[in-house]
């Protein structure tokens, strides 16, 4: 197939991982240490129009309206070239990519951004890519876009090599009634981005075997967790390892950690609902901000609770959520 001569747009949803990704065994290929398991979310999702076009004489990338420069240009033009290499084609492209991320969600998300970005630059490239393909394609921006192919619960095989790392659905529509309370704590950029915090914790983190060890076995578990629809031990599994995750960081040398006081404060309050028989569970990626998992009828007792504490605008619900669609408008 030849390159579109319209653009193509595509959109893709953020995940929260529930076994995590914090490692690379190929920095290049960007191959995980170790498989990963999430649920892709409703409410926050990324639109990208690409179009390759003759006349342009460099890639010419816009995000949220804005003409991008220097770092955040490189990274997708280099994700571009992988496009342009797959395709045989020499042109350049226009991106144009709007986050659908509430301004206040300090939730953003290469997830969503690269997923989408690998369904709308295959197919204006000339590409029809399985989902299978495309996860792959993902991959290669940004290790969590691998999931955000898929909608629901979506898992990423870490394979060895770029044929055999690739992202599948574990059970795209999710016919059971799990909520995630996202709350904000902090908006600003972090100052140690997951590529440097993962590179981190695999070179110098004396646990980062035991880390690999466990969340082996914490994918099998949350996989049959789910396939079982026994929440309890999906949100029981899912803090652990979250948690797990962080101490490989207060573990490196340097040490470091995402978290801020406010974090440490909303585990509390949720270890508080718990006690008082809301089951409810906490993860927490990159950053200070905790996700809260529960189920339906829980879903007001914990905004209650995160409200008082945080604000009424720093808490956000959000469902599962569709995989990787294409828009025509
Ligand atoms: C995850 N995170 O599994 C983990 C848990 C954050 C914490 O994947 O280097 O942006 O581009 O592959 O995917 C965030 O890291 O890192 C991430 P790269 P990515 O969702």
């Amino acid at each position: 197939m030849k390159p579109t001569t319209s653009p193509v747009k595509a959109r893709a949803h953020t995940n929260i991982a529930l076994v995590k990704y914090w490692g690379k065994k190929n920095e290049q290929l960007i191959i995980p240490q170790n498989s990963s398991l999430s649920l892709t979310l409703d409410q926050f999702y990324t639109d990208t129009a690409v179009q390759f076009r003759d006349e342009l004489a460099a890639d010419q990338i816009t995000f949220n309206g804005q003409l991008l420069t220097d770092d955040g240009q490189r990274k997708i033009s280099r994700f571009l070239n992988v496009v342009r290499d797959l395709a045989g084609i020499s042109m350049h492209a226009s991106v144009d990519t709007v986050n659908h991320v509430p301004t206040a969600a300090g939730l953003a998300s290469s997830a969503s951004g690269f997923a989408a970005l690998a369904g709308a630059a295959s197919r204006a490239a000339g590409l029809a890519l399985s989902s299978r393909d495309l996860s792959r394609l993902a991959r290669r921006g940004s290790g969590s876009a691998t999931r955000s192919i898929f909608g629901g619960f979506a898992a990423w095989n870490m394979g060895h090599d770029d044929n055999s790392s690739y992202g599948y659905p574990i059970e795209e529509t999710v016919d059971w009634d799990i909520a995630v309370v996202a709350v904000v704590l902090n908006k600003t950029a972090k100052k140690i981005s997951s590529r440097q915090g993962m590179r981190a914790a695999v070179a110098t983190s004396p646990f980062y075997g035991a880390w690999v060890q466990t969340a082996t076995r914490d994918f099998d578990t949350v996989r049959q967790a789910i396939a079982d629809k026994d929440f309890e031990t999906l949100g029981h599994v899912s803090e652990e390892n979250a948690m797990r995750m962080h101490a490989l960081n207060l573990s490196a040398d340097p040490s470091f950690t995402y978290f801020n006081a406010d974090t440490l404060h909303a585990i509390t309050l949720i270890h508080e609902l718990r006690d008082a028989g809301y089951p409810c569970y906490c993860t927490i990626d990159a950053g200070p901000n905790i996700k809260v998992l529960c189920r339906e009828p829980a879903v007001t007792a914990v905004v209650t609770k995160l409200q008082a504490a945080f604000g009424n605008d720093a808490v956000l619900v959000a469902h599962p959520g569709p995989g990787l669609t294409f828009i025509t408008d």
